[in-house]
């Protein structure tokens, strides 16, 4: 029985956390939401709150890979041709002045192959490691990252990466949905807006944990088995 530290409950649950049904998701690290002429930086968001998950994410990931956990990574992003971006996201993210599939610092915005869509060099994924490109903010939505955690008898799922509110949380939702048991790592997420990161936190721990629990990267590398 191993349990970590965490808000509203010790987690996981039923206190079964060992390397083989444990995995490590780190969401979208990519130069488009955390780099320089990167999407979020084109948006005027303040790039050092995407940027502050970087080193303990490093932390957690070493942590996890020294331990043998199952390491997977998410990249938004859409095909060259933008036939899997619908118009509405394009629209949107015109009216903010940073349009998905336009020319910008870092490539094309958020098209896969660009330089701006790709993982960072400090986190990024080790031959073997599993890589999710997604089309949306939930890592589920027209991926196989399901039949993946099912095939590796994955149960847990720690979930980190930017941003809090918009794809960690997404893809927390949709996971505890699917019978997954969530924890989210709060300083191993960023949003663009400080409040929205504290909102996404606070809602999981209502109702007992409604989409899992919340602890930090100090408690869960102190309690890894
Ligand atoms: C957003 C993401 N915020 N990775 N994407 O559009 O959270």
């Amino acid at each position: 029985m191993t349990t970590v530290a965490s808000t509203p409950y010790a987690w996981p649950w039923n206190g079964d956390l060992r390397p083989d049904n444990t995995a490590l998701i780190i969401i979208d690290m990519q130069t488009d939401f955390c780099g320089a002429g990167g999407y979020v930086d084109k948006m005027g968001y303040d790039l050092s709150l995407t940027q502050a998950p970087i080193g303990p994410i490093k932390a957690l990931l070493a942590a996890m890979r020294a331990k043998g956990y199952a390491i997977l990574h998410t990249r938004e992003g859409h095909r060259p041709d933008l036939s899997d971006l619908p118009a509405n996201k394009r629209w949107r993210s015109r009216q903010i002045g940073a349009g998905i599939g336009d020319p910008g610092p870092c490539g094309r915005i958020l098209v896969r192959g660009e330089p701006g869509w790709d993982i960072i060099p400090d986190l990024y994924p080790l031959p073997g490691e599993v890589i999710i490109d997604k089309p949306g903010k939930g890592s589920f939505c027209a991926t196989d990252l399901e039949l993946i955690l099912h095939t590796r008898g994955i149960r847990n799922l720690i979930l980190t990466g930017i941003t809090t509110d918009v794809c960690v949380s997404t893809t927390m939702r949709e996971a505890n949905d699917r019978g997954f048991e969530c924890l989210i790592v709060s300083d191993c997420c960023g949003a663009t807006d400080r409040g929205n990161h504290e909102a996404a936190l606070k809602m999981v721990t209502m109702q007992g944990g409604v989409f899992g629990a919340v602890t930090d990267s100090a408690s869960l590398i102190g309690a890894l088995p």
